[in-house]
């Protein structure tokens, strides 16, 4: 990419179930940046196989992200779409990070902790080392800026540490990426737990709103999410953190500001309140699953093989000279 634009590089996993946090917190603010930077845009299969995946179910799992990333407004003419496992460059540059990555470094990771708490006796070495490909998807190709979720920001701090100890150790060679969260809905709680963010290994279902989730589902999920006490509707992340949540959620969903739905509903109790947002999500969901049913999977390969042609060439220029200051070549 000879310009002088900036670059934009993040990824979803492909690894089944999309909800709106992940479409709230991190790809809304991706369709805004087309115009204004280089963006890459990347499924990230290898992300999604530090845990168990059905092989009968993954090819279409990573297709359906890509039209997940079309509906929501990405458009491949102007953004960069591919599969990460197409540029084995990725793990090339991963095993390379991970001789320069320290296990202090990985044992610090939040997310890790988590979900291995989950899986103690089974969890894989990959899920431990997921944090050092997701530095090397990022460092490949000289990445100015990283927006993510919130739950992203450890690793994405990770990517800047490896690239700094290794251009202390072998001389300037990376460039140093910036994380970026959003103000708002970076970080979208469960419905049934507001303490907890939404998330697709939540137990229950009535945890997230899955993007593909039926409509008519979906408002039943809202109308029976879990809220605060009191009847006040009021943003209050520690007095109101449900309300807070769907305060947040009918916000970005709606285009009004928080202060000013606090003002609508200001004597109005949750029913009314819960009961607009459902139709507010009901009608996105429908609007968004209309797009998202409409692509066809021969054309979203397409997409993914452009995008594979495109990469390609930047991603393996990073490798060599990375390899050649490491004396390999
Ligand atoms: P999950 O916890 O739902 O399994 P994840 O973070 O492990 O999601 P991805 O699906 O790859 O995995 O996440 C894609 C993007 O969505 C990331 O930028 C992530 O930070 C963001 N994201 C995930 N959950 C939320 C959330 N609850 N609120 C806001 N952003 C989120
Ligand atoms: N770990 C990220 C997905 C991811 C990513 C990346 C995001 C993998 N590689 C590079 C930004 C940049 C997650 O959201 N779970």
């Amino acid at each position: 990419m000879i310009n002088n634009k900036k670059t934009i590089f993040s990824g979803v996993q492909p690894s089944g179930i999309l909800h709106i946090g992940n479409y709230l917190g991190a790809i809304v603010q991706w369709v805004e940046m087309q115009n204004q930077y280089n963006c890459i845009f990347c499924v990230v299969d290898y992300h999604a196989i530090t845990v168990k995946q059905d092989p009968k179910k993954f090819s279409q799992q990573i297709l359906d992200v890509v039209k997940i990333y079309l509906a929501s407004g990405i458009n491949p003419d102007k953004s960069i779409i591919f599969q990460q496992s197409d540029i084995s460059a990725h793990t090339e540059l991963a095993w390379i990070l991970n001789c320069v990555a320290y296990m202090t470094d990985l044992n610090r990771m939040t997310q890790f902790k988590e979900k291995a708490e989950k899986n103690k006796e089974t969890v894989s070495v990959g899920l431990y080392d997921y944090p050092v490909l997701m530095a090397a998807d990022i460092l490949l190709y000289n990445t100015d800026i990283v927006p993510v979720g919130e739950d992203q920001a450890q690793h994405v701090e990770l990517a800047r540490t490896l690239a700094q100890r290794f251009n202390n150790q072998f001389g300037e060679t990376f460039k140093i990426p910036e994380v970026m969260i959003k103000k708002i809905g970076a970080r979208i709680m469960g419905l049934d737990d507001p303490t907890k963010k939404m998330s697709k290994s939540a137990t229950s279902v009535a945890n997230y709103i899955a993007l593909t989730d039926d409509p008519i589902v979906a408002t039943k999920k809202i109308t029976r999410a879990v809220t605060d006490s009191g009847s006040e509707i009021k943003y209050d992340k520690k007095a109101k953190p449900a309300i807070s949540n769907l305060l947040t959620i009918y916000s970005l969903l709606s285009n009004k500001s928080i202060e000013e739905l606090e003002i609508k509903y200001q004597d109005k109790g949750y029913g009314v309140f819960k009961k607009d947002l459902a139709e507010i999500v009901g009608n996105f969901l429908s609007q968004f699953q209309k797009k998202y049913y409409s692509f066809k999977d021969n054309d979203i390969r397409e997409i993914l093989q452009q995008g594979s042609k495109l990469v390609e060439p930047i991603a393996f220029k990073a490798l060599k000279n990375v390899k050649e200051k490491l004396g390999l070549l």
